[in-house]
């Protein structure tokens, strides 16, 4: 089983992400709707605790978390690439600036303009995301006023290239699509793009690309895939000894931002940039659940 199942949701950015390079690579994906706020009982028994959106789910193996899922898909389906390897380095580091900082700037003021179409107990669940020691949060005019910095930040690199690291897309359009495109619920964010207007030209552009050759197939359908697989354990060659996180050890990940439900697994493999954990769960059988290293916290349980 070699089907990719993308746990997502409509208005779910990240899900954007992913859904793009599916598009750019003509992939055929399977889409399964979750929630939108917690709880999410046909994606916990899945992922273990883990709720944030999108989860790619492969037969019984689960990744989390776009970075991965992203790294994960081009292994398995390399051609075309999403992004050349000379360029890798540079696509990574502009998605994680969209992913984490552009996004931070987009989200408050596209949610508080977007609140009429989201569930009543939107800003509590998401509120409830957020650590204990979360700041108390800046005005949303100032979110509003680092979103133009951002956008004038894109709009100088696409200056002369159609997408932002040349004639070709690659995940760094991907990362920073997402956010800008999230925005288009939020006319205040909204008047600031399209008054730029190459960033507008790329988004019209990322827009048609469309998502690739999606079927939706049911969360129980997907439930009774992961039940009816058996994860392969065999650790790939780049598998690595490390003391910190010793293999048959039973390890709790958690992200390190928001959203902080813990993943509780034991370590069948790692490497320098990922995590391979296996679970049980009585819906879904053995599972195993990876996990990026960057922005996890993975505490060995004692
Ligand atoms: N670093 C994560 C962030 C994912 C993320 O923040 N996703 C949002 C939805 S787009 C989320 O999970 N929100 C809370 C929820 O859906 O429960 C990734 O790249 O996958």
């Amino acid at each position: 089983m070699t089907d990719l199942i993308l746990h997502q949701y409509a208005m779910s950015p990240f899900s954007i992400k992913v859904i793009k390079v599916l598009a750019h690579k003509g992939l055929a994906w399977h889409g399964v709707a979750q929630p939108v706020v917690a709880p999410k009982p046909d994606l916990t028994p899945l992922t273990g605790g883990y709720r944030r959106i999108p989860v790619l789910q492969i037969g019984a193996h689960i990744y989390c978390d776009t970075t991965l899922i992203l790294r994960h898909i081009e292994r398995l389906r390399p051609s075309p690439p999403c992004t050349p390897s000379h360029q890798q380095g540079a696509a990574d580091i502009i998605a994680d600036w969209a992913d984490h900082r552009m996004f931070s700037h987009a989200a408050m003021p596209t949610v508080f303009e977007a609140l009429a179409v989201l569930p009543d107990n939107f800003l509590a669940d998401r509120a409830a995301m957020q650590p204990a020691d979360a700041g108390a949060g800046l005005p949303v005019e100032h979110s509003i006023a680092q979103f133009q910095q951002d956008c004038l930040l894109l709009e100088r690199q696409l200056a002369t290239t159609p997408f932002l690291l040349g004639d070709d897309f690659t995940l760094a359009d991907a990362a920073a699509f997402h956010v800008v495109n999230f925005t288009g619920a939020a006319p205040s964010l909204m008047k600031i793009v399209a008054s730029l207007p190459k960033l507008s030209a790329w988004i019209q552009r990322i827009q048609d690309m469309g998502e690739g050759e999606r079927s939706d197939i049911s969360p129980q359908q997907a439930l009774d895939i992961a039940r009816d697989a058996t994860p392969d354990e065999t650790p790939p060659a780049d598998a690595l000894n490390d003391a910190a996180l010793p293999v048959g050890a039973m390890v709790r990940i958690q992200p390190d931002d928001y959203g902080q439900e813990v993943t509780l697994g034991q370590i069948v493999w790692v490497t320098a940039d990922e995590l391979a954990v296996k679970r049980h769960d009585d819906a879904v059988g053995d599972v195993m659940v990876h996990y990026p290293r960057a922005g996890y916290l993975m505490t060995l349980e004692v």
